[in-house]
Parts: structure tokens; sequence; C-alpha cells
């Protein structure tokens, strides 16, 4: 596509996804079409979570004194915290801050919640609200105000190890969730000036947008001891001794959806990946005047017969030409179409037509359509997956010298390079580029190459991008 954001902001409201009029800056209303979108991948990932998480819900707001505690997690995001100062005509006591995210208000919870290393470990996840004042230019989806789908988890352990484990373990959920839905994705680990504040370190997931810049679509936090310091999170261990409590948090939002909406769609509109999209398959009855009782009569037979397997499907009986039909479902992305008319009844078939591959395959009404069109949803699956995937892996370049990252960038790259892993180094890379550091994709290798800036032996592989 030429435009991509152009094409992104048009596909939301032409596929009736999100209404971006509301009139608050960042914020948009959900429409019941997007609003589908959403419960879908909500389910994918309660799925995951659930295998061993706790669903919880925790209030909204915060007591200042209570955001204010973490010094470097305040200091993080104190540009970004929306205000709550009166209640009607009275002033507060105390200003309450709109959660950006949930650490400042379950950590105090947490605090009274653990005693013992029986207590532990803690794994707890919310799908909920948060809010950012954000700085940067806003976008539907990308970059809200009002993160509507802030899927937040936060776990406590009695040891380090565990909590590394379980970071890593929250990559491995998170590869799941964006596999699942064909999302390519570079993990790295973020350089010490672009962690998370609080952390001890974070890995983020980045996905490659049409226009070659970089969307951050999940975290994965190691918090260590920090936050279990600040808000006495203290447990007696098996020898009766009293510990910190080891902590790690991971994360993902409304983006998830947009890298799905940017990663498949095409000129026509969108292609969504089976696991998300509202339906499957969508049935046009082909009608004229004669024959047409029997070619409704067959459509809802095969919506029956699809139905009894678990596939989400509709028939589309509006009184409107079948071509417009077509049009309609294509520009919403459903993955399939089922077509019939009198004639392809008279020969016992109907077609198929596949909207990734533009396909039409033929099928006898005798076989079982159940059986064709769940086949077919695998592959599209499959084959949404490895188109996207291959796109990002020839969109990231491997540089030697600084000189090659502007016209690596100008053509929509992604650049990895060598580095030494150097703050400082880092931070006048991304000054003479004026390209981000995004962090390290391999730690510690064994390499001969030098790193571009300061020329010293270099220890990892790392990337860097325009990003979102
Ligand atoms: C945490 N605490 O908060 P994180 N619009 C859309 N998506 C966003 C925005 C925004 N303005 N800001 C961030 N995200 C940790 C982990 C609890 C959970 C998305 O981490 O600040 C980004 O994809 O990194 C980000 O990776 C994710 O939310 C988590 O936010």
């Amino acid at each position: 596509m030429e435009n991509f954001s152009e094409w992104f902001h048009d596909i939301l409201e032409e596929a009736q996804i999100t209404d971006s009029r509301y009139p608050i800056k960042g914020m948009s209303v959900w429409l019941p079409y997007g609003f589908q979108i959403r419960k879908h991948t909500l389910n994918v990932y309660k799925d995951l979570m659930d295998v061993d998480h706790d669903e919880v819900l925790f209030p909204m707001l915060i007591p200042e004194a209570e955001l204010a505690k973490e010094g470097i997690h305040v200091k993080g995001f104190e540009d970004e915290v929306y205000w709550v100062t009166h209640g009607g005509k009275t002033e507060l006591n105390e200003k309450l801050a709109i959660r950006p995210t949930s650490e400042t208000s379950m950590y105090p919870m947490f605090s009274l919640w653990v005693r013992s290393h029986i207590d532990l470990p803690i794994k707890q996840y919310q799908v909920v609200n948060t809010f950012r004042y954000e700085t940067k230019h806003t976008r539907p989806l990308i970059r809200v105000r009002e993160i509507t789908t802030f899927a937040e988890a936060h776990t406590v352990h009695s040891s380090a190890e565990e909590c590394k484990e379980q970071t890593d373990e929250s990559v491995r959920i998170y590869k799941a969730i964006f596999d699942s839905m064909g999302i390519p994705y570079l993990i790295s680990k973020r350089p010490e000036w672009d962690k998370f504040p609080g952390a001890e370190y974070t890995m983020a997931f980045d996905t490659i947008m049409p226009d070659g810049k970089t969307l951050q679509i999940g975290t994965c936090h190691n918090l260590g001891t920090t936050f279990a310091k600040t808000f006495d999170i203290t447990f007696e261990n098996k020898e009766g001794e009293h510990e910190y409590a080891y902590q790690t948090c991971y994360g993902i939002s409304d983006r998830v959806i947009a890298a799905a909406i940017a990663a498949h769609g095409d000129e026509k509109g969108l292609v969504l990946p089976p696991k998300i999209a509202p339906k499957h398959i969508t049935i046009i009855p082909i009608i004229f005047k004669d024959g047409a009782e029997e070619v409704m009569a067959k459509c809802s037979e095969v919506k029956e017969a699809l139905q009894a397997k678990g596939i989400r499907v509709q028939m589309d009986t509006r009184d409107i030409r079948p071509g417009k039909k077509f049009y309609d479902w294509e520009l919403k992305g459903t993955p399939l179409r089922f077509e019939l008319g009198p004639r392809d009844l008279k020969n016992n078939i109907a077609i198929i037509g596949r909207r990734d591959t533009g396909e039409k395959i033929e099928v006898n009404l005798d076989d079982d359509i159940a059986e064709i069109v769940s086949n077919l949803l695998t592959s599209i699956e499959t084959d949404l997956k490895a188109k996207a995937w291959a796109k990002l892996e020839e969109s990231v370049v491997t540089v030697e010298s600084l000189d090659e990252v502007a016209p690596a960038v100008e053509d929509e790259k992604v650049v990895q390079f060598y580095w030494c892993g150097d703050e400082e180094c880092g931070q006048a890379i991304e000054e003479e580029t004026n390209v981000d550091v995004l962090g390290l994709r391999e730690e510690n290798i064994e390499t001969d190459k030098v790193c571009p800036h300061c020329g010293k032996p270099a220890k990892h592989l790392a990337l860097m991008a325009k990003t979102y």
C-alpha cells in the first residue's frame, strides 16, 4: 500500500472498527464490528492466560501518595498522568491519579496479601482501560490516550531465578498470542534508557508496519525487588527469614489489533486472521426469480452444518446486488465467502472464495462443507503468518557503518548492527542517525565485528528503526 497512515485511518472508518470523532483527542469509540474483533482477540489472550493466571479487577484511581512512592516509576510517568482533583464541587484532600498502568494500584495490596513463601507465586492479570496523556501524535489503536484494552499481568515470586523464568514464560505466552494472529515480531532487550521505569530489564516485541516503522506491541518486564522494596512486599522464607519478593509484569494493548490489521490488510481492505474474525465465512445466496427458494433452503442448510461444527458463519440476505455484498465482506476481511446460485444448485456445486488469495474453489454440495471450510481456515492462518513473516524478515538489513543507516531507513528497512552495548555510545548513535535503538536482539555474542560508532569490539547484535 502506498500510504499506510492514510490506509489505516480510512480502513478503521470504512470497516467500522472505531469512530475517532469522539470529542477528546486520543479517545475513540469501538463500533460493533471492531468490538467483535476486540472480543475475539481478548479470547485468544484469556485462553492462554487462564491456564495459570487469575483474573482480577483493581480500582482505576490511585492515591497520589502511592503513585509517588516509587521514584523512578513516577518520574517515568509524571508527564502522562491524568488527575482527579474534585468530587463534585469539593476539592479532594488527596489528588487521585487515573491509572497509567497498575503497579502502584496493585502492589500496596500485594504487600497485605504476601506473608509467607506459601503465598507465592501470585500470578494475576486484568484487562482494563488505562490513561496516558501522550504528547506524541495520537492515532487510533496505535497511540491512544485512553488505552481501552490494556491487558496487564503482574506476578510475585520467592526467588530471582523463578522471577527470570516467569519473564521468559511471559515472552513465550506473547509469542503464542502473536503467532495465532500471524503477527510477525522482533524480540529485543530494550536499552537501559528505554526500559520500563523501575524495571531491571525489559524484553520487548516490535512488529514492522507497512511503512517500515516499528510498533512496540508488547513488553515483559523483570522488576526484580525494586517495587517490593518500595511497597514492602516481603515474605518469610523456608528458613524463617524475611525477604523481599521478586516481581514481573507484562502487558499488551489495543496495538495488537492494529498490528493484526496492518500485517494482513490490502488494497481491498481488511484481511482478518480466522482467530479474530467476527465471522469466518459469509454465505451469499445468488437469487434470481426462478429457484430462489431452493437456493435459500440450501444456503440455510449449509449455514446450520457449519454452525454445528463451531464455525462462525453468517448469511447475507440483504436485498442488494451480490457484487455489493462481495465488496462489503472483502472490505471487512471475512476469511471466506460461500456463493450459491440456481445454476450451481442444479449442478450440485458451490463456490468458496478466499479473501487472502482471491482464489475460488469449486465444491461439491455432497462433500463435507464444514470439513472443507475448517481446512481452508487452517490454510489461511498458516499462509497469512508465513507471508507476514517473510515480509518482516526481508525488512531487516544488517549494516556495518552508520552511513548506511539513513538509506536503509529511507528504504523502509529495520537496521541490524553489531554493537558494543555502551549506553553513551548508543545515545550518540541515536543522535547521529536520528533513528531509535530498539535494543539487543542477541546478547553477548562471539563476533569479530566492531561497533559502528566507537570502533571497539562488538558484543551484541542490536536493532534500530524509525518507531511509532
Ligand atoms: C507497562 N505495566 O505498563 P508498557 N496506546 C496504545 N498502546 C500503548 C500505549 C498507548 N498510548 N502505551 C503503551 N502501549 C507494564 C506492563 C503493566 C504491564 C502498549 O508496560 O508501558 C505497548 O504495546 O510497556 C506497550 O508495550 C504495552 O502497552 C505495555 O505498556
